[in-house]
């Protein structure tokens, strides 16, 4: 992180071709920097320094005003731009757009003195934050995939640090009530992860199954190829999809069975590699199909796997098995599959609520505080594990969370 004390530069827009670009100035030689730059005139002059002219003068931004002129660079005029002082020693610097235009006039900054920020300190000296919490919010905010993200960011962003306020203040009379309140904030922090950067569902299941008939449907084209033949996923195919404002990313795999074709088993074992790392998985099997021994395994390794939902699929043709024609000691205690037909849309909306609730999002209010990043679950727990004691610790834990 660049010292408040020193002078220096960050550019607001994106890095690529357009209009505009802005480019900020901070810090106590911004003024100074500018003087020698730019020219508060309506035509370009020969260089900042010629003729009689008095150096700038800093009235001339008092009160927000924005000032048209050139960006000279020695004899060189560079562009014209309009500059305003947004911040005390801070001034914004609208240049044309293009990458090379901006390389330009950092370049001449950059000589000058003022250091350029880069990467998420670029992103705070543009939206300033007060606290560790904003900070976080805001570095979210700027990747959210989803408006349905940016809702709660922003909810997060705003009211947060007043909600542990109100926690750490009733913690020295009630702290289980005050702890309490911690954890369940704590609860919601794995969804809001997945509603903040994403969530994998991996689709797995024996060959023929229907695996990618169900991608293509809850990815809305055809994105994966679709046969009669079994063995025809061959490579895993990703799609990224919004399912009620999270940012998911589906993954078909190859179908699971024995064969001899050296290819099609490193596919088998890839995408079940792929899988394995996802953060949810959907059993895929084909209801219409008898049941093969393979199959049972299959059914009961993956009954361990802590989040999974299992569906029976070409729920319209005939059913040749359901949960109760399994033998007893298969079916235990296996949820119920979810019944799909993707060529009727059958139970798609059941699966995809299941799928939800599975994920956290039963109830899930988006305005309502939350711990969303890693670092906040991490201090919390810490601090929560020594179990309700005195209110100092949640003024302990409030203090960690926002760096105040
Ligand atoms: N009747 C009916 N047929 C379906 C349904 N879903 C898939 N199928 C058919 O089942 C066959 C296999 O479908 P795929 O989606 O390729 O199955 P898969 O599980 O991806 O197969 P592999 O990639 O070989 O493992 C195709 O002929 C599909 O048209 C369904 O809901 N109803
Ligand atoms: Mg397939």
């Amino acid at each position: 992180m660049k010292a408040t004390g020193e002078t220096r530069s960050v550019v607001a827009t994106p890095p690529s071709a357009g209009a505009i670009a802005v480019i900020r100035v901070i810090g106590p030689e911004a003024f100074s920097i500018l003087q020698r730059i730019f020219r508060p005139d309506a035509r370009p002059s020969r260089s900042p320094s010629d003729g009689a002219k008095p150096p700038m003068d800093r009235e001339r931004f008092t009160g927000g005003r924005i000032r048209y002129g050139h960006l000279h660079c020695g004899d060189e005029v560079i562009d014209d731009v309009v500059v305003t002082e947004s911040r005390p020693n801070t001034f914004d610097i609208c240049t044309h757009g293009g990458v090379r235009i901006v390389e330009r006039v950092l370049q001449q900054i950059d000589e000058l003195g003022a250091r350029l920020c880069e990467g998420e300190d670029a992103i705070t000296e543009v939206w300033p934050a007060h606290n560790l919490i904003e900070r976080e919010a805001t570095l979210a905010l700027t990747k959210a995939k989803t408006q349905r993200a940016v809702t709660f960011l922003a909810w997060q962003r705003q009211h947060l640090e007043s909600d542990l306020e109100s926690v750490a203040a009733m913690a020295p009379s009630d702290p289980t009530k005050a702890h309490d309140q911690l954890r369940r904030m704590l609860q919601r922090s794995t969804p809001a992860r997945w509603l903040t950067q994403g969530v994998t569902v991996a689709i797995v299941g024996p060959a023929n199954s229907g695996k990618s008939t169900l991608f293509n449907h809850l990815v809305g084209r055809t994105a994966t190829l679709v046969s009669p033949h079994a063995g025809t996923t061959r490579d895993w195919v990703s799609a990224t999809i919004e399912m009620d404002g999270i940012p998911l990313t589906l993954l078909d795999t190859a179908g699971r069975r024995d064969t001899s074709d050296h290819l099609e088993a490193r596919s088998i074992d890839g995408g079940g590699q792929v899988a394995a790392n996802a953060d949810l998985t959907l059993w895929l099997w084909d209801g219409s199909a008898p049941l093969a021994q393979d199959d049972r395994d299959l059914l009961t390794s993956g009954r361990g796997r802590s989040t999974h939902l299992y569906i029976r699929s070409k729920a319209d043709l005939d059913e040749i098995w359901n949960r109760r024609s399994l033998n007893s000691a298969d079916a235990g205690d296996f949820d119920p599959p979810i019944a799909i037909s993707a060529h009727t849309g059958d139970g798609l909306d059941r699966l995809k609520n299941e799928l939800l609730g599975k994920l956290g999002f039963d109830g899930w209010k988006d305005r309502a505080p939350t711990f969303f990043t890693e670092r906040q679950v991490t201090v919390v727990q810490r601090l929560l594990t020594g179990g309700p004691t005195a209110g100092d610790d949640v003024v302990a834990i409030k203090r960690a969370l926002t760096g105040l």
